[in-house]
């Protein structure tokens, strides 16, 4: 351990938002500290954003069951 070691948290907020990405990286740096403070050999982290939506398109049906009778054209509407 280090002499006079403060232990803090660094929020980074990460939107979920449904725009189709590839895995992304964040990398965190610890830089220009003040008052006499030093930056240890830890200065750095990487965040890994695991993508949640697919790159290609996500296909489905608005319903998955449909009720309709005989002689009719069933009309579904797909959506991405
Ligand atoms: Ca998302
Ligand atoms: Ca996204």
């Amino acid at each position: 351990m280090f002499p006079y070691l403060v232990v803090t948290a660094i929020t980074v907020g990460i939107e979920d938002d449904e725009l189709p990405e590839d895995d992304e990286l964040i990398v965190v740096q610890l830089r220009q500290p003040e008052g006499g403070a030093e930056i240890g050999p830890d200065s750095q982290v990487t965040i890994l954003v695991m993508a949640n939506d697919n790159v290609a398109g996500l296909l489905g049906f608005q319903d998955t069951s449909y009720l309709v009778q005989e002689g009719t054209i069933c009309v579904t509407n797909p959506h991405n």
